[in-house]
């Protein structure tokens, strides 16, 4: 187990091209059983660009369907194993074994919820075969953009951050993890227009108001809850508490993969964060560059609330 105070000494993957989209080994490694993997009707997808608000969805999503039948595996079980990640795999690595396929497989529970970060074309077939329900949540570039920079700073799984200035760059260019933000939203917005059962939704709608943007899900998802358990859930998943609990703040993996001295997991949970990070150059840089990238007038993002 690495020091946290060695973090900058843990050796970092490299980052390669893999079907034209950006790659590291921990998402790769497992590919053939990830692409054969079986879906069932009920299955339920999260799927995001990292750091857009998985773990936020993720954990609302457990509480209702689980929160009342087993309420007990909110405080005992970690998010990242109530709702695997299907395309990871860290094997043998500081005395872990995670491999997202087999997690799915041995999860008890019915529906199975199951988070992915993949770009749509990557999606296993049997998802679309089984017209699974899929919650796709989007945050705006520039706050995804520092999310991830500081993710990448305390995660060894993934390439070093870097310089700041390097890693706007990169992502511009789509040279971070899971590819290009643009491709990823796009391509999903895109399905969204053929695939119904696809709910496309955005972080910036969850911090201005969790209760309605839950109210959606429900919707979205055939659930009748009550209006005082949807209450009682906006309130457990505001930022203060996620961030204290550690079966949802990924405290459990500090020390490990993640190093929470460098940056924690649940950081600020804010709309706006970018206004610290980017200077007035790389601002004017990147609103041009987006203007190139991102055709589709249907699809808006709030960079401010
Ligand atoms: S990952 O690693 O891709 O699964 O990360 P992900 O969960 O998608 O994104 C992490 C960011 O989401 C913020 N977050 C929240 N914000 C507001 N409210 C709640 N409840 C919440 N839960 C998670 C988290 O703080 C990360 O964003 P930043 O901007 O870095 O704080």
């Amino acid at each position: 187990m690495p020091n946290p105070k060695d973090v900058e000494s843990v050796p970092r993957p490299e980052i390669f091209d893999f079907d034209g989209v950006a790659m590291v080994n921990a998402f790769t490694d497992n590919w053939e059983n990830v692409q054969n993997f079986q879906a069932r009707p009920d299955d339920i997808v999260v799927a995001t660009y990292p750091k857009a608000g998985t773990t936020w969805v993720s954990c609302i999503l457990d509480m209702l369907y689980f929160g009342q039948t087993s309420p007990e595996r909110q405080t005992s079980i970690p998010i990242y194993e109530r709702v695997p990640f299907l395309e990871l795999s860290i094997f043998n690595r500081e005395g872990m074994n995670l491999v997202g396929v087999d997690m799915v497989n041995n999860l008890p529970t019915s529906p199975r919820l199951i988070k992915t970060h993949v770009p749509v074309q990557f999606l296993p077939k049997t998802f679309w075969e089984n017209n699974c329900r899929i919650v796709y949540v989007a945050r705006n570039a520039k706050d995804n953009m520092v999310s991830y920079y500081h993710f990448d700073r305390m995660n060894t799984v993934q390439p070093a951050a870097g310089e700041w200035n390097d890693y706007f760059q990169r992502f511009l260019d789509g040279q971070l993890v899971f590819g290009s933000w643009y491709d990823h939203v796009n391509g999903w917005w895109q399905k969204k227009k053929t695939y119904s059962k696809l709910h496309y939704m955005f972080f910036e709608d969850l911090v201005e108001n969790t209760e309605q943007e839950i109210n959606k899900l429900c919707s979205f998802l055939g659930l009748s809850v009550s209006q005082e358990i949807k209450q009682y859930i906006t309130g457990q998943v505001q930022f203060d508490n996620m961030k204290k609990n550690s079966m949802a703040n990924y405290s459990t993996l500090s020390g490990t993969v993640m190093d929470f001295k460098t940056s924690p997991f649940m950081r600020k949970g804010k709309v706006g964060d970018w206004k610290n990070h980017f200077t007035v150059a790389q601002n004017e840089k990147f609103d041009e560059d987006y203007k190139q990238k991102m055709k589709d007038p249907s699809l808006q993002f709030r960079t401010l609330l």
